[in-house]
């Protein structure tokens, strides 16, 4: 099985998506610049600090921290998530538009990219192999069925990925097996990548967190969803969240969060007898915007 292919960070959103196409993954190199990273990082291990070892958790892992909420307690996540290479590409890949009646109308709808969840993941010396699996199981995926994909997760290097300390392992071209198909250790390479760089892949490649084989080298990686926004969650941000926090937040990266409704009407709030789009409720002067189709082809 060939390697992971790697591209360089100032690549065009047409190239990374086009490598994601083909393989299911790509890598970034210096995704994050030195600097933003430092600060991220401190973000991070102030997270990391309060979570715990899994317990009796092949999925999880035991002598691995994970730490969630990142968007309300690390705000150089913002960089991550509007990141073009990964903002922009997971648009690309994620929103293809279906067609529709609407009474004797024909409509195109296309849906919507959410913030899925969110996790500092640290794997220290000592943890086994994650079991390979695909991330898109939370939605109860079907492929080829569903013939489009449901996630872009990404895997941001908070600490070097190297084959001993627990480097993502990842089965490049994964994405197009059916759900017969079982993955093999033996099929899978790890995402070697410097501390800055990112794996970017689909919910339908198969993967797993590597085994920590080092003598004393933790392996950090900072990771979150892209998903499509008529999908649940997977991290409840409506209740990991404070309002405080939420309203601290860019008002792309609160929509991204889920306070916003799409044109295929999923997420409105009632209002003063109206339904409206959610993000209402965090605006200083709020305007009642009402969610309708918007394109008709
Ligand atoms: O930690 C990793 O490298 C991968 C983790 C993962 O795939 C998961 O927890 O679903
Ligand atoms: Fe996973």
């Amino acid at each position: 099985m060939s390697g992971i292919k790697h591209l360089p960070g100032n690549s065009t959103v047409e190239d990374v998506v086009a490598v994601i196409n083909a393989d299911g993954g790509v890598i970034i190199d210096d995704f994050l610049d030195a600097e933003a990273m430092e600060v991220l990082l401190g973000e991070i291990k102030g997270a990391l600090a309060l979570a715990k070892n899994g317990i009796e958790n092949e999925l999880t892992g035991t002598s691995t921290r994970r730490a969630s909420r990142l968007f309300g307690r690390c705000p150089k996540m913002v960089d991550v998530a509007m990141h073009p290479l990964y903002h922009d590409v997971a648009r690309a890949i994620l929103e293809k538009p279906i067609q529709m009646w609407y009474g004797e109308m024909r409509m195109t709808v296309a849906p919507g990219i959410q913030i899925g969840m969110t996790q500092a993941i640290e794997i220290q010396p000592g943890q086994k192999a994650q079991p390979l699996h695909r991330d898109d199981s939370a939605f109860m995926w079907r492929h080829p069925d569903y013939g489009r994909e449901g996630r872009l997760q990404i895997m941001l290097a908070g600490t070097d990925f190297t084959e001993e300390n627990g480097a993502t392992m990842v089965i490049p071209g994964s994405q197009v097996w059916d759900d017969e198909r079982g993955p093999k250790v033996e099929e899978a390479v790890p995402a070697t990548m410097k501390k800055g760089s990112a794996l970017i892949w689909t919910g339908s490649v198969y993967h797993g967190g590597g085994a920590n084989v080092s003598e004393d080298d933790v392996r950090i990686g900072i990771t979150m969803s892209y998903d499509l926004s008529n999908l649940r969650q997977e991290e409840n941000m409506y209740l990991s969240l404070t309002d405080e926090q939420i309203r601290a937040l860019p008002e792309p990266v609160q929509r991204l969060l889920g306070w916003d409704s799409g044109e295929n009407y999923m997420g409105w709030v009632e209002v003063d007898g109206l339904m409206v789009n959610p993000h209402f409720l965090l605006e200083d002067e709020p305007e009642i915007v009402q969610p309708t189709y918007t394109s008709i082809s």
